[in-house]
């Protein structure tokens, strides 16, 4: 047998490309029934939404697996069905319908495949009392739920923003790596690293691509990836996932820390047009409004936060002198500078050393802080980042400082040993920046299957 390519490329008319009058032949899983008197309704499934599909009496007709003919009334949800209509004008222009200016009049309806269980998980009716448990049902057979429109659309524009970004750095000379998860050493710091047997010896999941990434600076001198990192959070909360998307980005020959956080406010605005442009449909099934950027995006040092919040009397409590932001000072500083600045985004800058990774630069003007940054949006941190050191000496000086042993991180040393430009860098974690766009309250919907404390199936 032989695969004809160029035939496979062939286009026909389709559902996407169709005009009103034109016969069409689609396929999908049927997301709903309704049986009225003189026919009915198909509401059918498609990748980007629903389609609507009208029945009539006297005119359409169905076919089980088969080809035997059969009733309307013998079709069920989440049956793969296909449909041979004509295509028409959508006489209720329904905004919850991709296809919301066109239905088809069925002639034919063909099923190819139906669920086993006459009981098939209820998506279109999730309503429960609380939002837990609502989340509860909705992660124990997210294999189905994910169907949900809702669902769909959240993870339709998560796909959206990845690309987005992909594509930006790599029109920006960006180079997109691929590195290990299974790791010798956890890059972050901290208690939340998984550990792992292998073969006998200890290793870690990677909390961050973060070595590997500045191994790659020295290589192409712009680098990207996207992929998981795994963080042993020991809490479920409404913000961390064991698992998550880090959208990572390290460049070199940077001038200061200012150079990647440009790099980054052009990035996302990129991201946030694209996502304005393709994802309509599934913003206005949302109620997402798209985040403000201006062209000057608010960035203060963490001592200015704590003290405009203080002077501005935004928080209840007075957190200057604090080594980091209290969750009030993230919510206050973000209304105050959308109220104020019109931008839906704050940097925060110059963190003290003690609470930021070893890989961090100090700030050569005060070696208490470094120059770091995060970026907070609607109240949510959704990047940290920074200059990084880019010799070994200062490296080592560090550690030895911080009490860590140089010599487990000796491939990672060896990098600054056999020279490196000056780098920096962040990392966004795609569900946060998900949630933040969309309005969502729990990152964990941004997840097409998360990970918690509580959760590794399915
Ligand atoms: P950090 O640890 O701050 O920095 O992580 C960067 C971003 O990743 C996201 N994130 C998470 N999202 C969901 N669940 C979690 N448990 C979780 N942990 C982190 C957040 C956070 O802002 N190597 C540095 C980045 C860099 O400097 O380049 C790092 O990993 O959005």
């Amino acid at each position: 047998m032989f695969l004809d390519i160029e035939k496979h490329n062939e286009t026909g008319i389709t559902i996407d490309n169709c005009k009103v009058g034109d016969s069409v032949t689609v396929s999908g899983m049927i997301h709903n029934v309704r049986v009225t008197k003189w026919g009915g309704f198909i509401v059918l499934r498609k990748s980007r939404g629903l389609l609507q599909a009208v029945v009539s009496n006297d005119t359409s007709r169905f076919f089980d697996e088969q080809g035997q003919e059969i009733h309307m009334n013998d079709l069920c949800r989440e049956m793969a069905i296909t449909i041979v209509g004509t295509v028409g004008e959508a006489k209720i222009k329904d905004p919850a319908a991709f296809y919301n200016t066109i239905e088809i009049a069925v002639a034919e309806v063909r099923v190819l495949s139906r669920p086993t269980t006459a009981d098939v998980v209820d998506m279109n009716a999730l309503k429960f009392g609380d939002e837990e448990t609502l989340l509860r049902y909705k992660f124990d057979n997210r294999q189905v739920t994910l169907r949900n429109p809702r669902d769909m659309a959240i993870l339709k524009v998560q796909s959206t923003i990845a690309k987005a970004f992909a594509d930006f750095l790599t029109e920006n000379g960006f180079t997109q790596i691929y590195t290990p998860k299974i790791v010798s050493e956890g890059a972050e710091g901290g208690a939340n690293v998984f550990r792992m047997d292998y073969f006998g010896k200890q290793v870690y999941l990677a909390q961050s691509p973060q070595f590997y990434k500045q191994i790659g600076v020295g290589v192409y001198e712009r680098v990207f990836e996207i992929a998981p990192a795994y963080r042993a959070e020991k809490h479920a909360t409404s913000r961390h996932l064991n698992e998550y998307i880090s959208l990572d980005v390290e460049m070199g020959f940077i001038k200061g820390q200012e150079d990647v956080m440009l790099l980054e406010a052009a990035l996302l605005r990129h991201i946030i047009a694209t996502v304005a442009e393709r994802c309509g449909h599934e913003l206005n099934l949302l109620g997402a409004t798209m985040p403000k950027l201006p062209n000057e995006v608010p960035a203060w040092k963490l001592s200015e936060v704590h003290e405009i919040l203080f002077e501005n009397k935004l928080c209840e409590a007075d957190h200057r002198g604090e080594d980091d932001l209290a969750p009030e000072e993230e919510r206050a500083i973000c209304k105050y500078a959308l109220e104020k600045y019109g931008s839906d985004f704050v940097f925060v800058t110059h963190f003290p050393s003690e609470h930021r990774a070893f890989y961090a630069m100090d700030d050569p003007e005060d070696p208490t802080l470094t120059l770091s940054f995060d970026l907070l949006m609607r109240g949510l941190e959704i990047t940290s980042g920074g200059q990084r050191i880019h010799k070994e000496a200062d490296y080592r000086e560090k550690m030895l400082r911080r009490g860590m042993n140089p010599d487990a991180f000796r491939f990672y040393l060896d990098t600054f040993r056999n020279g490196m430009p000056p780098h920096g860098g962040f990392a966004i974690g795609l569900e946060r920046i998900t949630a933040c766009f969309l309005g969502i309250n729990n990152v964990k919907e941004c997840s097409m299957f998360p990970r918690d404390i509580n959760r590794v199936a399915p």
